[in-house]
């Protein structure tokens, strides 16, 4: 079965334009609910960890420096097939092939400036929950 939670970045460019409260207003207008959330400016350290499993990739360098250039919004997100339904929600990773009405449709500049990231599994959204909060941190039920 499809688990009921997943984990989104609003990301630095997102977060610096103002567009976080539009952002999660589309989400809980989506069915989701927030379970927790918090701002913080990832180190380098941080993002390159989280994005270790493009290590090898051309735009690894880039993707660490753009996620370590602002603050960004972590939060957990609660509803039934959540993974998938977010997947959906937040659209294709390039703006410019992604679905109307879809937040990188709306919100991302680019490929790699692309205003959310959301766990591609509910395996990755254990995984990278578990990089931003503890189990205390995240509201029940
Ligand atoms: P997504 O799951 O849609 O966020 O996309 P990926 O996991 O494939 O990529 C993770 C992040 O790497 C993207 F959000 C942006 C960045 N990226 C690029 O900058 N260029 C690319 O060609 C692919 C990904």
């Amino acid at each position: 079965m499809a688990g009921r939670r997943t984990l989104t970045i609003i990301k630095p460019d997102a977060f610096a334009n103002g567009k976080s409260g539009l952002i999660i207003a589309l989400l809980e207008k989506s069915g989701f609910r927030v379970k927790s959330a918090r701002v913080m400016h990832l180190t380098m350290a941080q993002a390159g960890e989280f994005y270790a499993v493009h290590r090898e990739r051309g735009f690894y360098g880039e993707l660490v420096e753009f996620m370590t250039s602002g603050p960004c919004m972590p939060l957990i997100l609660e509803r039934d097939d959540a993974v998938g339904t977010l997947r959906t929600v937040i659209g294709a990773t390039d703006p410019a092939e992604a679905a109307e009405g879809t937040v990188r449709k709306l919100y991302a500049e680019s490929k790699g400036r692309n205003a959310i990231h959301a766990s591609d599994s509910d395996e990755n959204a254990l995984r990278e929950a578990g990089f931003f909060f503890a189990e205390s941190d995240v509201l029940a039920g």
